[in-house]
């Protein structure tokens, strides 16, 4: 299959058909309402109270299925899995991110509401108080390409989703933050409406501004996830099932996020020693051949990091805010987020240490006001939305050090 990268790396987005070959398609169109059929009996027992008999299925807007969570694929329907193992996903999203082997981050399924709940809010899929700011995305994408490429495939026509090209390498115009704050639920002057046939693909780059427009019970069963050097497999209940080469590859995927995890504690590890030296050979050891920009933003990840593995130490943790309780315990390996494994590494004391070392990084990306910023996942909070503070670059985060010796 031929992809542009340019385009894709200049527009945020990218459009190819027939992703799933038209000889395919039907397959996987059955192997996916396989599972449909395996989630909505769970929902329906996981309903409370007052939720109607199909539970999630009849009261959310976009109801979703992760295959990489919960058993939903076996013996049955191995495509709805092995399909991302396809050239025309593994391969392209490894060309997209020029990488050898790019993996396969969640596996999802989007399908059409039971009724009408028509547009949603315009957003990038991102908390900046979790990750990292808008321009540190934009600056590490701009130097070295994007860490994560995310793809919508419908198994049936599909034109729900909007995009604003160009918008994952830059702030919003002043217009569209106006039409924003005016209508977070209607077309933006900037955008394109996405129009996919069934096995037609969108990849697109994580902060691009976009929309799901519509969410009306018209049929939609949309592929939905992505490819990453950064991932983790919570649940592989389906790795039986699947062909020998496709568990080869998913045992491989397995050892190498296992393997980053390792490399992401020995960057925490080189900064706890204050080894200046070390800590950028770590970088380049985790995530090879990014620039001063790119272990900018990780060193940004980073430090929520080394606040989260603090947290889980403290004697109090069941006293904080729920916010904090939540981030610290979630998986998120493409910002460099490993939950309570990473923790696990760590022993109180070192965790202290972390933490005293990233503290000035974290105090340098929050305000005393509470910010927030028109089209972002999240509600207000003190961290910065979208600018880095002027003059925080690795080389002063390792000086800082110095001073402190
Ligand atoms: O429905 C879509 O195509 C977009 C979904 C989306 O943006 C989201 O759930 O974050
Ligand atoms: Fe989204």
């Amino acid at each position: 299959m031929q992809v542009n990268r340019d385009q894709f790396l200049e527009q945020g987005y990218v459009i190819l058909r027939n992703v799933i070959p038209p000889a395919l398609l039907d397959d996987v169109r059955a192997a996916y309402e396989k599972a449909v059929d395996r989630q909505r009996v769970l929902w329906t027992r996981e309903r409370t109270g007052g939720d109607p008999p199909g539970g999630i299925w009849e009261t959310a807007a976009q109801p979703r299925l992760h295959l990489s969570r919960n058993s939903l694929v076996d013996g049955e329907n191995p495509l709805a899995v092995e399909i991302w193992l396809h050239e025309n996903l593994h391969g392209v999203s490894s060309r997209l991110l020029d990488l050898q082997d790019a993996a396969v981050t969640e596996m999802m399924l989007m399908c059409s509401p039971v009724k009408d709940h028509g547009p949603a809010k315009w957003h990038r899929d991102f908390f900046p108080a979790y990750c990292a700011p808008l321009q540190a995305y934009a600056d590490d994408i701009l130097e070295s390409g994007p860490r994560y490429v995310q793809w919508n495939i419908p198994l049936y026509d599909d034109s729900v989703l909007w995009v604003v090209p160009g918008s994952h390498i830059r702030r919003n115009t002043g217009a569209e933050d106006r039409q924003l704050i005016d209508n977070v639920r209607a077309p933006l002057d900037s955008a394109i409406q996405t129009h996919l046939s069934a096995g037609d693909g969108v990849a697109y780059i994580l902060p691009l501004l976009h929309w799901g427009s519509n969410y009306s019970p018209k049929m939609r069963r949309t592929v939905h996830g992505g490819f990453s050097d950064f991932t983790h497999y919570p649940h592989l209940g389906y790795l039986p099932h699947l062909s020998s080469q496709a568990q080869d590859t998913f045992t491989r995927w397995h050892e190498h996020s296992q393997l980053r995890m390792l490399q992401a504690a020995a960057v925490l590890r080189a900064a706890i020693a204050q080894d200046g030296p070390g800590y950028r050979a770590a970088l380049d050891e985790m995530h090879p051949g990014r620039g001063p920009k790119g272990q900018l933003q990780s060193t940004i990840f980073l430090s929520k990091a080394a606040r989260r593995i603090r947290n889980l130490k403290r004697p109090d943790f069941d006293m904080l805010p729920d916010w904090e309780q939540n981030h610290a315990t979630s998986m998120h390996p493409m910002t460099l987020q490993w939950g309570e494994p990473i923790a696990e590494l760590f022993s109180d004391e070192e965790a202290e240490k972390l933490w005293a070392i990233f503290k000035p990084v974290d105090d340098a990306m929050q305000d005393t006001e509470p910010q927030w910023s028109p089209g972002f996942q999240g509600d207000k909070a003190p961290y910065y939305f979208v600018d880095v503070p002027a003059g925080l670059t690795v080389d002063s985060f390792i000086a800082g050090w110095d001073q402190k010796a």
